[in-house]
């Protein structure tokens, strides 16, 4: 694809540049933090300095005295108010101000409210607060140690850190298939944590007003409909008193999904202070204590024949989830959808145990595109697969060639229970295949091996499983997780479309206006998007788990066949024939077997709103309302193939191509589809041989910078070459099924089966992320690194 190319808007699906940078490439968005009210106050939190301590006591006194300060908050003043505590999305409870103990290094302790930034965080160092240090746990394997101190004693009988055990699929079947089988690869592997880290921090402006009792908040939120419920719940405020806005958001990535003390803070704040405050956290504070991701610790085991025909797949994971259980999934999913760990192929059975616990490091999560642990699953079978490849001594296209699903067994219930929707699984993996010129790679890789070069090859196959969900089995606290969407035509043909979605850079107001296009036939450039305010818009559960396009795309789809049903009673008034006899072709309806006699969407707005008789029962105007709940998830997926090249001296690798074939059923807007993908494999990149959120045995957080905790750049990043594949769903209104997280999700098992590839002949079969150059070189020379 080329920078220049400049598309004609088109009347419906294609490629049109995003409505929404007309602002963005002028520096005209408006962040949380460009917010700024009359008279607003601003707010800093003091953090602790121990990843485990006792608080003794809290002296505020000094900080209090500040000429500048206008409120100090500690837990006791939100015990007072009951707030101290709040429900985490896992139903569990995280402290917004520590008051018994605190649990982790960057953990909130008090919050600071003052005329400007600087007094607040100078006052933060007046705050004396004296710890009695306590042992910290951070592994994660030696949380269910019997003498491992326990983190959360505020929960009353809680004896140890262990917070749930789940399990999947038939055990006892898998436990047979594996008994009986030729062959068993069994590989322990790591996901290590990491951090979604969008460049735009976390942040909220609180003005609760004295007067009217109503709380406005801007905030960093994908789901600000979901955000009002909880402070309702939470507060106490009626929610018709609270309205949320969601501005423009700089980068989400599943890091602003949940609900933060600071946020909480702000709003206390404006409560005690009758003042608008504001309170935006830095790069280390969004690095240090907000949502990280993965921690999954896994030991996986895959069976197959001889021949290496895939049986079975049996998986033990210990999860990382930090001192508070705060991951944001559907609350039947403990472990996220890591279920989907059977990945793409046609399995016997397949069974899996999943173990949380607690240790002294950040709560939150899943976040980091991570399609609520699918990154884990795909990463998991992936590697296994690579792992039995090798075992067999056979090539890795061809072992996954041979047992993909076969489009004939669509749509195909796993053996864990999830039903794939659509796919055609090798014709993807072959054109990724074509696309990479894969025979000839290997060949070249036989030659370079010659001269002692380490060039390597790796792949991956995911499917993914996004949209959730079918409202019966997915919920939120108990939301269900359907999309209201609302749409108006006004009387001059243009038209708004409001949604409970909340685009953090996916370009929503482009995509969603060309669905109305497609459906209505009118320019997507006359179509305002409206989002991010509760009080515009209808509810629903906001954007992550790449949802916006499976749910709100739907109800889009589904709101605006309604206001073309609609017109078309308005069109048979005004053509004075029957509905019976009317056909629509996109922008009109006309009568059958007359081209000529019809009226565009334009002229029926206008009669819709005129003096024209209308059928009894019929109202005027051309508007609908739609609340989608949909049937199944969707199941995007996609073959990759990465090249990299290992500097046998150093460990360095250097990914020097990657091909990506991405299905994600039908395309709405491609070049917005190929951004979200080519920041996915970005993210792989980044993951496979970059990042982790490191500690050291004391708890300190050992990334709380960039300097630290590192991004990749153009520099690390290939061209990407792209192809694709189209399979529409067969239940989604127009075809499509989710993509924003799906190269983050495949990516990375393919960078890394690169590595793996590549230092292959000196018998590597395996090493953890990030494959770091002294990771690699270490795995080379027979001692991987354990992180
Ligand atoms: N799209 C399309 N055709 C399809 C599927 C999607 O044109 N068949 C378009 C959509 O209309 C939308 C975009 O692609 O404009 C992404 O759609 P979708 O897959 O529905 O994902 P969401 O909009 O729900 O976005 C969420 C997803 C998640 S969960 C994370 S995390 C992530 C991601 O999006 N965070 C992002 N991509 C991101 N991209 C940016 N720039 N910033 C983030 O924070
Ligand atoms: Cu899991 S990151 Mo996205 O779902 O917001």
């Amino acid at each position: 694809m080329t920078a220049v190319e400049n598309p004609e808007t088109p009347m419906g699906f294609g490629r049109m540049h995003r409505k929404e940078d007309v602002r963005f490439v002028r520096g005209k968005g408006t962040y949380v933090d460009d917010v700024a009210l009359p008279g607003m106050l601003h707010g800093a939190v003091l953090r602790s300095p121990h990843a485990h301590a006792r608080i003794v006591s809290i002296d505020a006194s000094a900080a209090e005295a500040h000429p500048k300060v206008r409120a100090v908050v500690t837990g006791a003043t939100l015990e007072s108010l009951n707030l101290a505590w709040m429900p985490t999305l896992s139903h569990d409870v995280q402290a917004v101000l520590a008051t018994d103990k605190v649990r982790f290094q960057g953990q909130e302790v008090a919050f600071v409210v003052a005329e400007d930034r600087y007094a607040a965080r100078d006052a933060l160092e007046l705050i004396d607060v004296e710890y009695e240090p306590l042992p910290a746990v951070i592994d994660a394997k030696k949380s269910l140690a019997d003498d491992a101190p326990v983190i959360r004693d505020d929960i009353e009988g809680r004896t140890g850190n262990h917070i749930f055990d789940w399990e999947t699929g038939d055990k006892e079947h898998t436990d047979e298939v594996f008994a009986a089988a030729d062959v068993v690869a069994v590989q322990d592997m790591l996901y290590p944590r990491v951090h979604p880290a969008p460049l735009e921090t976390c942040g909220t402006v609180a003005d609760m007003d004295p007067v009217t009792g109503k709380l406005t908040v801007w905030t960093t939120t994908q789901a600000p409909h979901a955000h009002r419920t909880l402070y309702a719940l939470v507060a106490g405020i009626p929610e018709h008193k609270i309205r949320v806005i969601s501005p423009d958001i700089g980068g989400g990535f599943g890091n602003k999904v949940g609900i933060y003390p600071g946020y909480v803070c702000a709003v206390v704040g404006s409560i005690l202070t009758g003042k608008p405050v504001k309170w935006m956290e830095d790069r280390s504070e969004n690095l240090m204590s907000t949502s990280f991701a993965r921690d999954y610790h896994m030991h996986g085991e895959i069976a197959a024949t001889r021949e290496g025909r895939i049986l079975a797949v049996r998986v033990k994971v210990l999860a990382d989830h930090g001192a508070f259980n705060g991951t944001a999934q559907p609350t039947k999913f403990p472990a996220g959808f890591f279920g989907v760990f059977t990945g793409s192929y046609d399995l016997m059975a397949a069974h899996c145990e999943v173990t949380g616990v607690y240790t002294n490091k950040a709560p939150g999560g899943v976040a980091y595109a991570c399609s609520f642990r699918i990154t884990e699953a795909v990463y998991l079978v992936e590697r296994l697969v690579d792992v039995l490849a090798y075992d067999l001594g056979l090539d890795p296209a061809e072992l996954r060639m041979r047992n993909l699903l076969r489009p004939e067994q669509f749509p195909y219930e796993s053996k864990t229970g999830w039903v794939y929707d659509s796919g055609d699984y090798p014709a993807t993996l072959r054109a990724a295949l074509d696309l990479a010129d894969y025979d000839e790679l290997r060949a070249q890789q036989a030659r370079r091996r010659e001269r002692g070069e380490l060039m390597g090859i790796g792949l991956s196959f995911f499917t993914e499983a996004v949209g959730a969900g079918p409202r019966k089995h997915m919920d939120i606290l108990g939301l269900g997780m359907a999309d209201g969407a609302e749409l108006r035509v006004h009387p001059t043909g243009k038209a708004v479309l409001r949604l409970s979605c909340q685009s953090q850079g996916q370009g929503h107001e482009t995509t969603f206006a060309q669905i109305v296009a497609e459906e209505l036939g009118i320019s997507p450039d006359d179509i305002d998007v409206v989002h991010g305010d509760t009080d515009q818009t209808p509810f629903g559960l906001g954007t992550y788990g790449s949802r916006s396009t499976p749910v709100s795309g739907a109800a889009t789809a589904v709101v605006a066949r309604k206001v073309r049903d609609r017109a078309k009673i308005v069109a048979s008034a005004m053509l004075e024939v029957s509905e019976d006899d009317l056909e629509w072709e996109k922008g009109r309806w006309f009568v059958k077997g007359d081209r000529q006699a019809g009226r565009d969407i334009q002229e029926i707005a206008l009669a819709a709103h005129s003096d024209l008789e209308l059928p009894e029962g019929v109202e005027g105007h051309l508007d609908a309302t739609c609340v989608y709940n949909p049937p199944n998830l969707t199941y995007p997926f996609g073959a990759y193939v990465c090249v990299v090249d290992v500097d046998p001296g150093t460990g360095q690798v250097t990914v020097r191509s990657f091909f990506a074939v991405d299905d994600c059923g039908v395309r709405i807007n491609p070049m917005i589809v190929e951004g979200q993908v080519h920041g996915g494999l970005a993210d792989g990149v980044g993951m496979a041989l970059m990042q982790v959120m490191a500690f050291d045995e004391d708890g300190n957080h050992l990334g709380g910078s960039f300097m630290d905790y590192l991004l990749p750049t153009s520099l690390e990043c290939p061209s990407w070459r792209l192809g694709e594949t189209v399979t529409p769903s067969p239940h989604h209104p127009i075809g499509a099924k989710g993509v924003g997280e799906s190269a983050t999700v495949g990516s990375p098992a393919a960078v890394v089966n690169a590595v793996l590839d590549a230092v292959k002949p000196l018998g590597v079969r395996h090493a953890d992320m990030p494959l770091a150059p002294a990771a690699v070189w270490s795995a080379m020379r027979g001692n991987p690194l354990r992180t």
